[in-house]
């Protein structure tokens, strides 16, 4: 008799806004495939190329089964299995001796989003380095310019409901690929434009989601907010804006009115190389419509990326929409759920650096190591030096910037590395201990989202892989050899969830562990669509939206939203653009998350090649022909990519969607070892974007 068929009520926990219910197909121990659940009135039931054969990703060959220990070289791929025992023993016992000689910001926990569950991602984060004294990681890498952006504008207050897009008649996505990084808000925009909604993308490329747009606006890259300025400049010049709101709500509006009469659509076009026909036709129609702004990160990740969502963010609340049906910006709706954070985190456990070793760094709280800096932390950090690094979620030999750094810093001999992974990547490659880590097939999580307002229950579908183990089950079991006697490291993925839950918010009523089990997923309790904005309070220190920002000010940024190019490039540095001409974009590939999915072969097939698309004119230049194999290189790095040539890129522009593995790259590099690791104009955030180089047919040279 063959085993019966389960099905089990499970979701994705993949970076990525959608968050999607899930149905497992179960037989025995055996995943034997996924559908959407049709029941979640967001996902409705369908999956993303990625996921939609998420079994190919479970039973991957690529899989970490077992504890690993490294027998060859760094990077050798020399291994032996170990118990587990052995394996946490011997992370420990080198533990106990760095803190000792180093104290424990020699400890370093490196991760980001691999998995966004409450308990996987965010209590691993928190709890186990706060207790030890480890340096603290400012995870940087993906949204932090923009939150910085959005919030001296509006505070911590989550964006539309993004349901509320149907109703809307004008829909912009700025510096977004719905189609590829949000697909299941395409659904809410095709049903507005059949009911006559105009769809308009600005993006420096015709992504696809451009080419399914009613009008593409292909602006330069970085100049978005010298845009934003240019329409806020029509607005007020046209008497479109809404002065009884402004009045009523915001601080500083006639400071921004004033800003914004440098912004004339002719200055504009120059700056953005958008006509200024276009920019008074999309003010005007901005104010005409019901308007809402799907607004990405991806265009963040610009030298003055926080600056540019500052820009844009302020147009829904010059134009008066917020709390009108289907108005208003979405950029992250992670701040509507009230879950309690510090259930998760416990920032109590954290312990002055001082009482935990003879080591005295004079400081009181853990020094913190940004992200994107961790080539230079690796190589350079010598207050302690970084002796010993944890890696979980996330994979830094191929997504961090100036790879070329990374490399070298985890190459390093007396750096003790351990790396907790569901696959063998690039970082795992370079590691000293590789622990198997379980998918969301196998463990339990809560889900919130960063694009809709529900929450999910990840439910285990079937047992851990080999010796595979949850994050926070290998984190209790550090803390306990680490001798921590703590209550919070008795807590499993149950007792943390059923923590987090307990919220006295109103908005979480009715959301239980029971409830959540019973549905799988459940709709925040607020009303349908939601219309945030809507009272005329905005979470500011003033309680209004805010123009002119005293924060702003006490920061050392401008107080009012202004546009300034990126160092990198050729309006401030034009001696380094005439060495290397071309601003290289690298975002999100159709179908790859970042460097996950990178190595399933399917996958890779749609991805075909490590490619870049370069303008018909650029190519001829350079005597470039299409399929050619590329030499790419600025004072970084170099890459080889194959070339695609397209005018939906601009001449000067180049696009390469990312990210491959390094180890399936030509030469063993990705665009990453061209990208710079400065940081943002503010929140410390990534510039992939801004990343000056030059090409030439690989055998030109
Ligand atoms: N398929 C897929 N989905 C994903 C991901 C993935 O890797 N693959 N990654 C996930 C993650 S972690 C994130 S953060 C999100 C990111 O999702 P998005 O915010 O969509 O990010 P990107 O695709 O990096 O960039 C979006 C667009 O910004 C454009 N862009 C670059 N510079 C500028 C600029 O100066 N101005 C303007 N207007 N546009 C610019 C790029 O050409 C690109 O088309 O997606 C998530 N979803
Ligand atoms: N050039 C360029 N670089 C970029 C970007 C870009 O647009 N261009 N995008 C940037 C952005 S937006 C982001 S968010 C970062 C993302 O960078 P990362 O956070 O490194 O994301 P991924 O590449 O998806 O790698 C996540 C890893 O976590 C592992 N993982 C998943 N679930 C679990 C789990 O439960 N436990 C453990 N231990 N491991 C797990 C996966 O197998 C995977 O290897 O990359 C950035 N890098
Ligand atoms: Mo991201």
């Amino acid at each position: 008799m063959p085993e019966p068929l389960r099905i089990i009520k499970t979701a994705c926990p993949h970076d990525c806004p959608d968050a999607c219910s899930i149905l497992a197909h179960v037989q025995g121990d055996r995943l034997l495939r996924v559908e959407g659940s049709p029941h979640n009135p967001y996902t409705r039931g369908s999956l993303c190329r990625k996921v939609a054969h998420y079994e190919e990703r479970v039973y991957s060959p690529d899989r970490v089964l077992y504890p690993l220990r490294r027998i060859g070289a760094k990077g050798e791929g020399k291994w032996e299995r170990i118990s587990w025992d052995a394996a946490i023993q011997e992370i420990t016992t080198r533990w106990k001796g760095i803190i000792a000689e180093y104290g424990p910001e020699a400890v370093l926990p490196y991760s980001y989003a691999g998995t966004m569950g409450m308990v996987n991602m965010l209590a691993c984060e928190g709890r186990l380095w706060n207790r030890m004294g480890a340096s603290h990681l400012l995870r940087t890498i993906c949204s932090s310019a923009a939150t910085e952006g959005y919030r001296l504008v509006y505070g911590p207050m989550g964006g539309m409901d993004p349901e509320d897009f149907a109703n809307s008649s004008l829909i912009i996505a700025w510096g977004i690929n719905l189609s590829s990084t949000n697909v299941h808000l395409m659904p809410f925009v095709r049903e507005a434009q059949a009911k006559g909604a105009l769809f308009v993308v600005i993006d420096p490329f015709c992504t696809r989601t451009a080419s399914a747009a009613d009008r593409h606006i292909a602006v330069k890259p970085g100049t978005d907010a010298a845009l934003a300025l240019g329409l806020m400049h029509v607005l007020f010049a046209e008497g479109l804006h809404d002065e009884a709101f402004l009045e009523a709500h915001s601080v500083g509006w006639k400071e921004l009115r004033n800003r914004c009469l440098q912004y004339t659509p002719q200055r504009v076009e120059e700056i953005t190389g958008v006509e200024a026909e276009t920019i008074v036709w999309l003010a005007r129609a901005c104010a005409e419509r019901t308007t809402a702004i799907r607004l990405g990160y991806g265009l963040s990740r610009t030298a003055k990326g926080g600056g540019m969502v500052r820009a844009i963010a302020c147009l829904p609340a010059v134009l008066g929409a917020w709390g009108k049906p289907g108005s208003g910006i979405l950029l992250s709706a992670s701040s509507h759920f009230p879950l309690r954070y510090a259930a998760l985190l416990r920032p109590d456990l954290q312990v002055e650096p001082d009482s935990q070793s003879s080591v005295h760094w004079g400081r009181k709280r853990p020094r913190a190591i940004n992200m994107n800096r961790i080539g230079a932390a690796l190589l350079q950090e010598n207050n302690p030096p970084v002796k010993s690094l944890y890696v979980f979620n996330c994979n830094p030999a191929a997504v961090a910037p100036h790879s070329g750094k990374v490399r070298q810093g985890l190459l390093r001999e007396d750096l003790f590395t351990v790396v907790h992974e569901q696959m063998m990547t690039d970082t795992a490659q370079l590691a000293d201990i590789v622990l198997p880590a379980t998918t969301q097939m196998e463990c339990l999580d809560l889900l919130t989202s960063y694009g809709h307002l529900y929450l999910n229950l990840c439910t285990p579908a079937i047992p851990p892989l080999g010796e595979a183990r949850a994050n926070i089950d290998v984190m209790n079991q550090l803390a306990h050899a680490m001798g921590y006697t703590e209550d919070a490291f008795q807590q499993d993925a149950e007792a943390i969830i059923r923590a987090a839950l307990q919220s006295s918010s109103p908005i979480m009523q009715g959301v239980t562990y029971e409830a959540l089990q019973q549905h799988g997923f459940m709709r925040l309790n607020v009303p349908s669509p939601y219309r945030p904005g809507a009272d005329g309070h905005f979470p500011t220190p003033s309680g209004k939206v805010e123009f002119y920002s005293e924060r702003a000010a006490h920061k050392g940024y401008d107080p009012l939203p202004n546009y300034e190019p990126p160092e990198e490039s050729a309006a401030a540095n034009p001696a380094l653009a005439a060495q290397y001409p071309v601003n290289l974009l690298s975002p999100a590939a159709h179908h790859f998350l970042n460097s996950s999915f990178a190595n399933i072969p399917s996958l890779q097939k749609g991805e075909k090649e490590p490619r870049i698309w370069i303008h018909p004119q650029d190519a001829e230049e350079r005597g470039i022909e299409e399929g050619d194999w590329l030499r790419v290189w600025n004072q970084r790095g170099e890459v080889r990519l194959r070339a695609v040539l397209s005018r939906k890129v601009q001449p000067g522009v180049a696009w390469s969607p990312s990210l491959w593995w390094q180890k399936h790259s030509p030469q063993g590099s990705n665009v990453n070892a061209l990208t710079s690791d400065s940081l943002t104009d503010m929140g410390g955030g990534s510039t992939f974007h801004t990343n000056l180089v030059q090409f030439e047919r690989l055998d030109a040279s």
